[in-house]
């Protein structure tokens, strides 16, 4: 047996792994939950694409006995906390390897102490960039503590209400705390409970019984809290009827609010807390949030936007915005077919789109620079579009925008010449390499695309990956100031995994008179739905309607982009 038949055997293991990240995918998009499935045992796992005979067996084995062997096997030989290492933005497999074999790093307080030391910068291929990158990146990562995307919270929250519900004697329920203010990221699920009959002690007993539950953190007669299999943990809490607005309004937070609330409370000689508002012993509201509210002079505040910035002033002088809502949105501009990344033809994305109630999409497929996903030259493009040209000829009341997701290059030029980007009828720009440059040239590389005749949108405009990547180094009002000038527009991408532009530079955008789309990067028609964390992460921004184009019919939308202005 020569050398490269040892080694092929290894890249089989590689590959034949690789391919478990594609059943993670699989799976994570799945629309209904796949153990119930199982259970019932009324469908062949193996219908659902991606999913053959092994890895039905091993989701079956998952969903009986909580573990999968092979994961088991390749987790003995190696030290538990290199998993939590991978997690450190900056440390791949690789780095984590040479950490563990040349310094005997196993864990995040070992990286820490050999970062102490002085040691990192010393080891072959880190230096002290990279020491300073693992250094920011241990600061962010609460190892051990793993906050859930919020799509992710939200099927543990979706299943646990469901089971609660159908248990009977429950007047009202709510899950509050960062879920109800619809954060990006969940740390854990604080549920506001109002029983019927006084009867908490059944909807307690009931929710430590649930089926994911994997261990039980204490339980009384009016609360509860429970960690499930994945490591979530749960609250439940009972109040009266009478206090629901104010439990309710409590624990949906943030913390910071609730303190701005008090204050405000205190001023006009009340006392708030979780049971009510009162003078001296007697309750002056608590049934709901808006009686609260109403007492203490303000208008009712979404949820989203409790984050103590501003909007407390906001609701006292009656200037609240109108949030934007998913029944506003029109159109989804970012989405990939089996062109390059994504797994549906243009037609299974439009008719997914379509049923949604949508009147336009844009298919903005990779440009040639992302091999990886076998980006599109002028040609392929020209192809893709002609095939759109005749699809928009048969269809009525729908349109497909011709468009592409063009790379901005290191370079700072576009990966597509002007003339083909003229063709198209939307152009969003984004970056997808170069990521490490210098906070000038990288502003350089933003603010050019944004000047640019034939691009009408920056797309996931940090590049942030939530909880994995922090968003790059560039001035943001300086991409702001250009878009402002040039009718530009930023993208709210709403890929749980990106939602990118953040929260508090999406508010900082439109301060700057920036308008947007929203969007959600699907790569097959399953990912459409995601629109909806696009509209939570404008309303956590404040932004209206009119702040964003894609509420607009085509018409409008067409004459809203910078390629239609003179
Ligand atoms: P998370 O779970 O880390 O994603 O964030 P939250 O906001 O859900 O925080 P959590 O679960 O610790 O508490 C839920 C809510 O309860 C929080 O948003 C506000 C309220 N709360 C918790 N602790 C305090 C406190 O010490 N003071 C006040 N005023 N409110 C609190
Ligand atoms: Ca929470
Ligand atoms: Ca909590
Ligand atoms: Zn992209």
């Amino acid at each position: 047996m020569q050398n490269p038949d040892i080694a092929r055997l290894f890249d089989e293991v590689a590959d034949l792994l690789e391919i478990h990240r594609n059943a993670a995918r699989t799976i994570r998009d799945f629309p209904e939950p796949i153990a119930d499935l199982v259970r019932a045992g009324t469908k062949d796992l193996t219908d659902i694409p991606g999913i053959g005979d092994d890895l039905a067996e091993k989701i079956t084995d998952i969903v009986t006995t909580g573990e999968l062997p092979l994961r088991k096997q390749l987790a003995s030989k190696l030290p538990a906390g290199l998993l939590d290492l991978l997690r450190i933005p900056g440390l791949g497999p690789k780095r984590v390897k040479l950490l563990y074999k040349k310094l005997k790093v196993k864990s995040a307080a070992d990286l820490a102490k050999a970062l102490e030391a002085g040691r990192i910068q010393k080891l072959k291929g880190f230096g002290p960039k990279m020491e300073e990158k693992i250094r920011a990146g241990l600061g962010q990562v609460h190892v051990g503590e793993r906050r859930l995307l919020l799509n992710e919270a939200e099927t543990q929250a979706t299943a646990v209400l469901a089971y609660l519900r159908a248990g009977g004697g429950i007047r009202q329920i709510e899950v509050a705390g960062s879920y109800r203010r619809r954060r990006e990221t969940i740390g854990d699920l604080d549920i506001v409970v109002t029983p019927e009959e006084q009867d908490s002690a059944n909807a307690m007993d009931r929710f430590v019984k649930y089926g994911d539950v994997a261990e039980v953190i204490s339980k009384g007669e009016t609360r509860a809290t429970v960690k499930l299999r994945g490591g979530l943990q749960v609250d439940l809490r009972a109040v009266e009827p009478d206090a629901y607005g104010a439990a309710l309004l409590y624990f949906t937070g943030s913390k910071a609010h609730n303190i701005e609330l008090r204050k405000i409370a205190q001023e006009k000689s009340y006392k708030l807390n979780e049971y009510g508002l009162f003078k001296g012993t007697r309750r002056a509201a608590g049934k709901t949030e808006e009686e609260i509210y109403g007492k203490l002079g303000l208008d009712w505040i979404a949820p989203e936007l409790r984050e103590a910035r501003g909007e407390i002033t906001l609701a006292r002088e009656h200037r609240l915005p109108k949030l934007v809502e998913l029944d506003d949105i029109r159109g989804d501009l970012q989405m990939h077919t089996s062109a390059t990344d994504g797994k549906g033809t243009i037609e299974d994305m439009a008719h997914a789109a379509r049923a949604l109630g949508y009147q336009y999409i844009a298919i903005t497929d990779h440009s040639k620079r992302v091999t990886m996903a076998l980006g599109l030259d002028a040609k392929r493009l020209r192809a893709q579009w002609k095939a759109i040209d005749a699809w928009n000829a048969t269809s009525r009341g729908f349109t497909i925008l011709k468009s592409i997701e063009l790379d901005i290059l290191e370079s700072g030029k576009l990966d597509l010449p002007d003339d083909v980007l003229a063709e198209a009828d939307y152009v969003v720009a984004t970056i997808h390499y170069g990521i490490d440059q210098s906070e000038q040239e990288l502003t350089r590389r933003l603010v050019g695309a944004a000047e640019h005749p034939w691009v009408d949108t920056i797309g996931h405009p940090t590049g942030r990956l939530v909880g994995k990547r922090e968003p790059y180094h560039f001035d943001f009002e300086a991409l702001c100031r250009a878009c402002a000038a040039t009718g530009c527009l930023l993208e709210l991408n709403g890929h749980p995994e990106r939602m990118d532009l953040p929260d508090t530079l999406a508010a900082a955008g439109k301060q700057h008179g920036v308008r947007f789309v929203l969007s959600t990067d699907s790569h097959q028609p399953g990912n459409l739905p995601f629109m909806k964390y696009a509209v939570y992460l404008a309303r956590r921004a404040g932004l209206e309607a009119g702040d964003i184009l894609n509420t607009r019919p085509l018409a409008e939308f067409r004459k809203g982009l910078k390629r239609a202005k003179p």
